[in-house]
């Protein structure tokens, strides 16, 4: 383990941690400041606590996978950057850290897997002839935690990616390929699902152009027909999803699932479209596009992540486009309309405090956003008090949803405030330092 690992940014006695009885007394206070907007915190806290969020697991390795390899290959347009020691090595160590990670935090979860995460027992198995049993134990594991699955094609880091396309080669063979395993993950969902209950499994590929794309139309068509292919057979109760993005590394002039592309696909097909946050212009608002949107496809998927700069898939935090979606979400009452996940890899920094800090803030942003007391602020819209509704906005922010949030903590029984830190520092020095 390097030097500078998490004991020494635990907070242990520089920070005193919070007792029970400061967040009650704190809480009492922050029920009546609320109540007075016309909020009722204990029913904010017990559907905040219900929502599921899917917590993905590839920010335990770096996007590595499991796959025994015969040689390697380029990233496929996603990249973790950082060295932090402890990544997970297999299986066994990615259900550890989440095992561990689950004690800091709060409310109902899901476990959000790639097709690379397969157990095959060491044999080589290729992606297209992947089964529900190469998952096996991820079921299993999930089974006896009650968490549910959430599944992905890994349609990335694999040598049958073909001048940077997939599903929308000009190449037969190459869509064979990626057909077949998206059918095969299918399977896998539905098998997740009728064990675990709805699991998403969602399709993003990066095919795209690095500079001067010649032909736009092509690989889109190409990409309808094999899409069409994957969907062709009902394989409820899995949810299909698709991802739309941007650009990505090397192929900046040209995304084939573009957000119009998949958007309408979604919509004329029966599919759910997914919105990562880091997979739009970067003054675009996707909180503007749940009520679009959603007036049209039953569901969405949302990925939360942070982009800076770029889609640079950062660990989520409580930003404004977090906010902002949390509270389009809640305000539109479409919560349950939007299967709620995460997606970020930073490799630079202990990886199940990621997960600790990411997976608690969107809990924190849906719990935020059900203490908004949205009805005065419509109520000012519509009586034309503009500046109502400013200071409402402005007020919002002085509201003491901090304590609202410890209340919620200290009910779920995890740690409130930053009390998780020193137990994330002690699972380093257990588990994660042996991994070096
Ligand atoms: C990539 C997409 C996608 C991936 C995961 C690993 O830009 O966001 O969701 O991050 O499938
Ligand atoms: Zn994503």
């Amino acid at each position: 383990m390097a030097t500078k690992g998490m004991s020494a940014l635990a907070m242990g006695a520089a920070v005193a941690p919070l007792k029970a009885r400061q967040i009650e007394a704190a809480y009492k206070i922050a029920k009546e400041r609320f109540a007075a907007l016309g909020v009722n915190t204990d029913k904010a806290i017990r559907a905040a606590l219900a929502v599921p969020i899917s917590v993905h697991c590839w920010q335990a390795d770096d996007v590595k996978g499991l796959e025994v390899k015969d040689g390697a290959t380029d990233g496929g347009g996603i990249q973790a950057t950082g060295n932090y020691p402890g990544a997970a090595r297999n299986g066994d160590e990615i259900r550890a850290d989440f095992d561990f990670a689950l004690t800091l935090l709060p409310g109902t979860w899901k476990f959000n897997l790639h097709a690379m995460y397969a157990e095959t027992g060491g044999k080589r198995v290729d992606r297209n002839e992947l089964t529900p049993r190469h998952f096996a134990r991820w079921i299993d594991w999930a089974a006896s935690r009650k968490l549910g699955l959430d599944f992905n094609p890994t349609c990335f880091a694999h040598p049958m990616v073909k001048d940077g396309l997939t599903l929308s080669s000009e190449d037969k063979g190459v869509r064979a390929f990626w057909i077949e395993h998206c059918i095969a993950c299918r399977k896998i969902g539905q098998a997740m699902a009728r064990r675990l209950g709805p699991c998403v499994t969602n399709i993003w590929i990066a095919d795209g152009r690095k500079d001067a794309t010649a032909d736009r139309w092509g690989p889109r068509e190409r990409l309808i027909g094999s899409l069409d292919k994957v969907l062709a057979r009902k394989m409820s109760p899995n949810v299909d999803a698709v991802e739309s993005k941007l650009f990505g590394i090397g192929l900046e002039d040209y995304t084939v699932g573009s957000n119009e592309f998949y958007l309408l696909y979604a919509q004329s097909r029966g599919a759910v479209p997914c919105f990562d946050l880091g997979h739009f212009h970067l003054t675009e608002s996707v909180a503007d596009k749940l009520s679009g949107a959603l007036s049209f496809v039953d569901k969405l998927l949302i990925h939360a992540s942070r982009p800076i700069r770029w889609d640079s898939d950062h660990v989520t935090r409580l930003n404004d486009d977090v906010k902002a979606v949390c509270d389009e979400a809640v305000r539109g009452n479409a919560v349950d309309r939007i299967y709620w996940a995460l997606d970020f890899f930073d490799a630079s920094i202990n990886r199940v405090a990621a997960w600790a800090i990411g997976s608690r803030t969107v809990r924190k942003g849906l719990l935020r956003a059900m203490l908004e007391p949205h009805a005065l602020a419509v109520k000012a819209e519509y009586a034309g008090n503009g500046a109502a509704k400013l200071a409402l906005a402005e007020y919002r922010e002085e509201l003491p949803f901090g304590a609202v949030w410890d209340y919620l903590c200290l009910k779920a029984g995890v740690p409130a405030g930053l009390n998780w830190l020193d137990a994330v520092a002690g699972y380093e020095r257990k588990v994660l330092a042996e991994r070096c």
